[in-house]
């Protein structure tokens, strides 16, 4: 009986070892370490940021807090392009499903009118005239195939989605002066910016820092 006794507290002793080293275990153990996961690891020198991966530490983005809209760009540059005749603001803050109703004639005013950026457009190089072409760019939502390639525009796929190294403002410009083949007003077609300055982050949200 004394030696039931005696392995028994053995095996007590042992299973509470055992209880102790999982935890520590627990506790130290490093998995698939990530600019996001709130805690420094990795080859990071600070807390998700520094290193060869994540973003410079003191240029991280700060999620928290309230948000209120200020800015629509579901096509970049377009507000800003469009929207210079005193009705930015609004929309800005105009739901996509009511964009089309107020701001499809102001948009095409802007785009062919007589004081507009292009009084000479008359279709495009996707051939869409002034009214069909206003008319997607103030639903200004990005589309996305759901199959296939994602380019905002690779020469032959257009508006399928948008990679982060995508030219958008030199696919605008096209379309705008470019005229029905692309190749009127050369000079007014591109922006001279071929690309980022600074390589993209390998992680969320994979923006690049500033230059
Ligand atoms: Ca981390
Ligand atoms: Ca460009």
């Amino acid at each position: 009986m004394k030696t039931f006794k005696y392995i028994y507290l053995l095996a007590a002793i042992s299973t509470s070892l055992l209880f102790v080293q999982c935890k520590n275990e627990d506790d130290n153990v490093i998995i698939n370490p990530s600019c996001n996961d709130g805690v420094m690891n990795g080859s990071e020198t600070g807390v998700d940021c520094g290193g060869p991966d994540c973003v410079p530490c003191g240029t991280e983005l700060d999620f928290s807090g309230t948000y209120v809209q200020e800015d629509q760009m579901g096509r970049p540059g377009i507000n800003t392009v469009f929207g210079t005749s005193g009705f930015k603001d609004a929309f800005n803050v105009t739901v996509p499903s009511e964009m089309q109703t107020a701001f499809q004639s102001k948009f095409q005013d802007k785009l062919s009118g007589p004081m507009g950026l292009n009084p000479a457009f008359t279709t495009n190089a996707l051939g869409l005239t002034a009214e069909e072409f206003t008319t997607v760019l103030s639903n200004d939502v990005l589309w996305l195939a759901q199959s296939g390639i994602t380019t905002y525009f690779n020469g032959t796929e257009i508006l399928t989605g948008r990679a982060l190294s995508d030219d958008v403002i030199d696919v605008s410009l096209l379309l705008i002066f470019g005229g029905p083949d692309g190749t009127a007003n050369p000079t007014l077609t591109s922006d001279g910016v071929p690309a980022n300055d600074v390589a993209f982050s390998t992680s969320f949200p994979y923006l690049a820092g500033p230059f």
